[in-house]
């Protein structure tokens, strides 16, 4: 069998802080006990098969710089072969529990829909015997709707009703593969589901076909028995111009509008809610608060670039706030931290993957832990019910349980006058986070 990572003898393994070893964890101990749960269970890391496999480094303004080994057979399927067998080598030597992949990483695309759906069966079954070798599983799978140039004016909101039939063929097969592989969840990401002008637009229709688009995958779950959790992915823009999934109280609103909010929950996406003028903590809130935060795609962007950079995450600041939502939100459930990151295009050897990841798995680790002292603690929690103590009030709680109005607000104002200043001491608050940093 051909070794496609010979830089990396062993499983990479927890060495502590002070290890100096590049290929060793320092705070990601999988089997570590945080709030009841292992680290690994509070985690549930995810390989993005695309960035991490089949990115090659282009960039507009130059070439591929990236040609490993699994890319260099020369015919596609033989590509998507070896490309599966890397794979799998690489989860089992960074130790990762999960991976995602769309249905044209797995396999290319072929000369007709049927050579397509045909191609993809041969590597699913390939990927499940090497699951069941490895014990690695599948987090999410999704169909890739927005690279070929059919999808150019989109799948699900396409103009075109014969692209938008291909599309829904095409999710049809991605989710029976998703099923087939035991995929746990299942993610909708509408990159080209929006427009470039509304000059030849008919906005309310693309919305109409898009949610009779999730109805029908919706039906076809219950038909065929998938249980995975239907997930979509928020992001405002970039691909298109304006995307209808713009960020989680856009798509919120939209699964409401279209009573669709039963069946699907959000894959949150660091990248994607700071392009939305989000913060990602801000977005994972907002999905917890209506109870449908599903998974997170874990990336960061740069604050000097206006577009998707997708680079791993190394900030401690943003692993911690982020855990400290889903910490609140009770855990990630069936979802999972999926590295939708990718190394540079000049960090263009086999060992910089393994970097990549292992530095966004200890930043999440580290962010985990520090995320559970602050919760232990209390301190955050007991500010916060002193800042809304007044709500406990009986003419507060009725406001809440509905049972107020505007003429009782009044008679309180009359009986209380003027309400006293409270500070919020952001300042002494975000001096508390450091003293846990
Ligand atoms: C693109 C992106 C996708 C989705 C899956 O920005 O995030 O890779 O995660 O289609
Ligand atoms: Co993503």
């Amino acid at each position: 069998m051909t070794i496609y990572f010979p830089e990396v003898k062993e499983t990479v393994i927890y060495e502590g802080p002070k290890s100096k070893n590049p290929l060793a964890f320092r705070w990601y101990d999988k089997d570590k006990m945080v709030l009841g749960k292992t680290m690994e269970e509070h985690l549930r890391f995810a390989v993005a098969y695309w960035h991490t496999f089949k990115s090659e480094g282009g960039d507009p303004f130059g070439n591929a710089t990236m040609s490993q080994a699994w890319k260099t057979y020369g015919d596609p399927m033989d590509n998507a072969f070896a490309t599966c067998d890397a794979a799998f080598e690489f989860f089992t030597k960074l130790s990762v529990p999960f991976y995602c992949f769309h249905d044209r990483d797995l396999a290319p695309e072929g000369d007709t829909f049927s050579q397509s759906c045909s191609n993809l069966e041969k590597l699913v079954a390939h990927a499940g015997k090497l699951q069941k070798q490895t014990g690695v599983k599948l987090l999410w799978g999704t169909a890739n709707l927005f690279s070929h140039p059919r999808y150019a004016h989109g799948a699900g909101t396409n103009p075109d009703f014969h692209v938008f039939a291909y599309g829904a063929a095409q999710v049809k097969q991605a989710i029976a593969a998703t099923q087939e592989l035991g995929g746990q969840n299942y993610v909708f990401w509408g990159g080209r589901e929006g427009y470039e002008t509304l000059l030849n637009t008919r906005l309310k229709q693309e919305q109409d076909q898009m949610a009779a688009f999730f109805h029908m995958c919706v039906e076809y779950a219950q038909e065929i028995g998938f249980t995975g959790q239907f997930l979509i992915e928020p992001k405002p823009k970039e691909p298109t111009k304006h995307q209808y999934d713009f960020d989680t109280a856009a798509v919120l609103n939209f699964l409401r509008a279209y009573d669709l909010l039963d069946h699907f929950k959000l894959n949150i996406e660091a990248n994607h809610a700071t392009l939305a003028g989000h913060s990602f903590e801000h977005e994972l809130a907002t999905a917890a608060s209506a109870g449908r935060l599903g998974s997170v795609d874990v990336n960061r962007g740069d604050s000097l670039l206006g577009w998707d950079t997708d680079q791993f995450p190394t900030d401690l600041y943003s692993t911690t706030f982020a855990m400290l939502e889903i910490l609140a939100a009770g855990g990630i459930g069936s979802g999972g931290l999926n590295f939708d990151a990718k190394v540079r295009r000049s960090s263009h050897e086999t060992v910089d993957l393994f970097h990549g990841h292992i530095g966004g798995m200890d930043t999440f680790a580290r962010g985990l832990a520090i995320a559970a002292a602050i919760i232990e603690d209390g301190v955050l929690a007991g500010f916060r019910e002193k800042r809304y103590s007044s709500w406990n009030e009986p003419a507060a709680a009725a406001v809440l349980a509905k049972g107020s109005s505007l003429a009782a607000c009044e008679e309180f104002v009359l009986a209380n006058g003027e309400p006293t200043m409270k500070s919020g001491r952001q300042e002494y608050l975000e001096n508390v986070i450091n003293t846990f940093i």
